[in-house]
């Protein structure tokens, strides 16, 4: 059985892009692949958390996994720290990893742009991105556009090893979604909708309330023409209000086009924010018998020890074809 493998990073709250970017995909797929979800908290300290909040939201994160649909009992679930052979086979990859190709991940240079005491963990984390994925022989990585470049850091990585070293690694694909890949910020619809975002009307959060969801759709930013199609490059607020509808309902933007054609901007946007708000209520219900339940420790546990088993049996071997040993 193929492997497919992803995480989402506790450093905020989690959006509905990441429920449609890289969830969805998982919770589609996890009866045709053997899959392995986790949290990856050791990227979240790229930038600065508060140790608390951090904690908190580790368990919000994988409370949500489970109520966006992720069966505990099929999927392998885990937290990185927990691990170990992450961060060892890490550094055996930096080693591995050329200065000029680090220094090409786009994300890097937006971030550190924006931010001021930019650390080191925030340039190198595409490396440990790539010790995830490789540790485990994934064979596919469902993730959002952004992530896309990262993936391929791991690629180039598998491939470089494998050829030096031998056979290794399975080279890892990346998964984006059709529709969704990239859901943009409400406010800002040339933006990527993101949990850091300053501003909290143009991203909508797993967790916000009705009145909330209503709220910030009703006050996205749309464009003074009245008619309803999709558009990116003209009509970008409306073509992602499109998407978010067409993927959420599993309909094509085709059908979505024609369904909405002939609606004015209101309408239109009171039946994008029902849909949104029957789909995340249905989650947060969910989310409330799970956060405070035994299920989150359970799943950890296992997976804990079935994802050290795996890496630690991968590491040795890498560490061997290295010739770290005695
Ligand atoms: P930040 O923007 O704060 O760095 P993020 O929201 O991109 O964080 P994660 O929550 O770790 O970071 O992202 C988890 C997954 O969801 C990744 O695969 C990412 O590509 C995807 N994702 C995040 N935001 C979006 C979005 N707006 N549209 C589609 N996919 C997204
Ligand atoms: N870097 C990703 C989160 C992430 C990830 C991974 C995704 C860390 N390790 C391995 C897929 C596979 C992010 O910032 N969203």
């Amino acid at each position: 059985m193929k492997r497919m493998l992803t995480g989402l990073k506790p450093s905020g709250e989690l959006t509905l892009g990441s429920l449609i970017g890289s969830i969805n995909q998982m919770v589609k797929y996890q009866d045709e692949y053997e899959c392995y979800l986790f949290v990856p908290d050791l990227h979240a300290i790229t930038v600065s958390q508060d140790a608390e909040v951090l904690a908190q939201r580790i368990r919000r994160t994988l409370a949500l996994y489970l109520a966006c649909g992720i069966d505990p009992y099929k999927n392998v679930i885990y937290l990185q720290s927990e691990n170990l052979y992450h961060t060892n086979l890490s550094w055996i990859l930096e080693c591995n990893t050329y200065m000029g190709e680090a220094s090409r991940m786009t994300q890097f240079k937006d971030k550190s742009f924006r931010g001021e005491n930019v650390s080191v963990g925030l340039f190198t984390y595409p490396i440990l991105m790539a010790s995830d994925i490789l540790l485990y022989d994934a064979d596919y990585v469902p993730v959002g556009i952004d992530q896309k470049q990262h993936v391929e850091l791991a690629r180039n990585l598998a491939i470089r090893f494998n050829n030096k070293y031998g056979n290794t690694f399975v080279v890892p694909e990346p998964i984006i979604p059709k529709i969704g890949a990239k859901i943009m910020d409400l406010q800002n619809p040339t933006k990527k909708m993101s949990k850091s975002s300053d501003n909290y009307k143009g991203t909508i959060l797993l967790l916000d309330s009705e009145k909330d969801i209503r709220k910030k759709i009703a006050s996205a930013i749309t464009d003074s023409d009245s008619k309803i199609y999709y558009d990116e490059v003209n009509k970008p607020g409306i073509s992602n209000l499109l998407t978010i509808y067409s993927a959420l309902s599993e309909k094509s933007i085709e059908e979505v086009e024609e369904h909405f054609k002939d609606y004015n901007y209101g309408n239109f946007k009171r039946e994008v924010a029902d849909l949104i708000v029957l789909k995340l209520s249905a989650i947060q219900k969910k989310y409330e018998e799970i956060i405070n339940s035994n299920l989150i420790d359970e799943v950890l546990e296992k997976g804990k020890i079935k994802t050290i088993e795996i890496a630690s049996q991968k590491y040795e071997e890498v560490k061997l074809k290295v010739g770290l040993h005695r």
